[in-house]
């Protein structure tokens, strides 16, 4: 340990404001300074020891973004020591008498000894989970809740190339509120934006988890039906049509939606797709709107 004199000069100098953890290399833990203690939750070290089943592997929680030890194997160590800073972001889980709560920590791995290795844990929760909300945040619409076109545009090529490698179906449902200028111009735009909000609240409490719902634009809304052939699409289109035309959006307030359904084939890029769809709606709205046009 060079420089100190005596394992109890090393440890206490290990005080300091990071949970530290002295480990060896078969994932003992040997030391876990005050801080680590009070933050795990247990008085001593071999409290944490039956707390956590001998070894720190059950620590680690696996998610998109955050380094787990298992993708490393027996070295994992050393492997984590040699990740860049932004790769060193961990998910961990930690045992409470009162509930288990997730952490996310930044670590850093040093080799003391050919055997030890000190893990110093950085607390970057609240900042991973403003990240986190953040991020979740980008992929909605914010009036009405529901995803918003950027989302939809980059799951919708996944829904292409499943559609090809399983040859399943999926179909497309565009609709769009009839004359809704009016209702913005007879009362006003906020009750407007009212109607946004419980179209889309109320068609996302009738669709399926198979379904993909997003705000297309202004008063236009798509959804990608997973594995529904056009006639079930269409189906799924005038339950909607029929719902929404009787619904109350406040104060009697009623409104109807013109719809254009069509499926995918296998010929189809993005953009033909969505011309399809598109060119159905406009005949629903040529044909008088609030009706199904199927293409
Ligand atoms: P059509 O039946 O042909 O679709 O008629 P429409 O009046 O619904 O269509 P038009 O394209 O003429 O008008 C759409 C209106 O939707 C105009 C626009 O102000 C309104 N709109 C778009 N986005 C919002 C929004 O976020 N809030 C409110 N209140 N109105 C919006
Ligand atoms: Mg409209
Ligand atoms: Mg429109």
């Amino acid at each position: 340990m060079g420089f100190f004199s005596s394992n109890n000069a090393f440890y206490s100098s290990l005080e300091m404001h990071e949970n530290i953890m002295v480990v060896s290399s078969n994932d003992e833990v040997k030391y876990i300074n005050k801080l680590g203690l009070k933050f795990f939750g247990v008085k001593r070290i071999d409290e944490f020891k039956t707390k956590y089943k001998q070894s720190i592997n059950i620590l680690f929680l696996e998610e998109e973004g955050y380094t787990n030890k298992y993708t490393f194997g027996k070295r994992w160590l050393t492997k984590i020591s040699e990740l860049k800073y932004k790769d060193r972001k961990i998910k961990v889980k930690l045992y409470s008498h009162i509930d288990d709560m997730e952490q996310y920590f930044y670590i850093r791995v040093a080799q003391l000894k050919k055997d030890e290795f000190l893990l110093a844990f950085c607390d970057i929760h609240d900042i991973e989970l403003e990240k986190n909300h953040l991020r979740k945040q980008a992929d909605f619409d914010p009036l009405t809740q529901v995803y918003n076109r950027v989302k939809f545009n980059q799951v919708f090529p996944l829904a292409i190339s499943r559609a090809l490698s399983f040859d399943e179906p999926f179909s497309l449902i565009l609709f769009d509120i009839d004359h809704f200028k009016i209702i913005n111009d007879t009362q006003g735009h906020p009750i407007g934006d009212k109607v946004l909000f419980e179209l889309a609240r109320s068609v996302n409490m009738k669709i399926t988890e198979q379904d993909i719902f997003a705000r297309w634009g202004g008063e236009e809304f798509i959804i990608l039906a997973k594995f529904l052939t056009v006639k079930q699409a269409a189906t799924k289109a005038e339950q909607l049509r029929r719902y929404i035309q009787g619904h109350n959006f406040g104060d009697g307030l009623t409104v109807t939606c013109s719809f254009g359904v069509t499926q995918f084939e296998s010929k189809d890029t993005q953009k033909s797709i969505f011309q399809r769809v598109d060119d159905a709606l406009y005949l629903a709205k040529e044909k008088g709107r609030n009706c199904v046009v199927v293409k």
